[in-house]
């Protein structure tokens, strides 16, 4: 198997820390490019997004967690994705505040002529009002605890925009000991600029 992945994905973090960590044996990494028409990821998958597994007969998975669920094949240790609801619950928030996240970063990534104030303060907003939730209310699903740090591990370092911390001591404080670890520390994104 081969997971296509870019160094700056919060969601390829993910799948790339779950399989290190569930020990999954037969992945092998491959660091490709997104946006471009010579990708070598758009023979396997049309939709040009990270990440993507290709399975050995090639089949390409793509969306973070339909490979979760894939992975919870391949290990016989606790699943990747929840059984309760509360632990469904809490993922679903963590990639509501990413998908959220993605689009506003989108927007900036625009020249400022063609960005929207409007869909920029959406946006915030929504970020801002899923932070306040998760500083009163961490998570405490695995899966869901490593997408929220993915998920805050790229704001630290693609999307600067926006001052989580601020006003979030106990979010911040979790964050940092969430991350403090050597899969984390192997996979952090590179600085945009943004
Ligand atoms: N819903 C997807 C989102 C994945 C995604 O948006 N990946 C970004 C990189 S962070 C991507 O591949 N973007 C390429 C593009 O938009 O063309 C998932 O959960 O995996």
């Amino acid at each position: 198997m081969i997971l296509h992945y870019v160094p700056g994905s919060p969601y390829a973090r993910m799948v790339r820390i779950a399989w290190r960590e569930r020990r999954i044996a037969g992945i092998a990494e491959h660091e490709t490019t997104l946006r471009d028409p010579g990708s070598d990821l758009l023979p396997h998958n049309p939709v040009g997004r990270v990440p993507t597994l290709v399975l050995a007969d090639g089949t390409a998975l793509s969306e973070t967690l339909l490979i979760l669920t894939h992975l919870d094949r391949l290990h016989p240790g606790p699943r990747l994705i929840p059984d309760s609801p509360q632990g469904l619950a809490e993922l679903g928030q963590a990639f509501g505040l990413l998908d959220g996240i993605a689009v506003w970063n989108r927007e900036l990534r625009r020249p400022a002529h063609e960005r929207s104030p409007g869909v920029i303060a959406l946006e915030q907003t929504r970020a801002n009002r899923t932070a306040d939730r998760l500083e009163a209310a961490p998570p405490h699903h695995p899966t869901a605890r490593l997408a929220l740090a993915c998920a805050l591990g790229y704001c630290e370092r693609r999307h600067t925009a926006w001052a989580w911390r601020q006003g979030r001591p106990a979010l911040a404080a979790w964050f940092d000991e969430a991350t403090a670890t050597p899969l984390f520390q192997a996979t952090m994104p590179p600085i945009s600029g943004l």
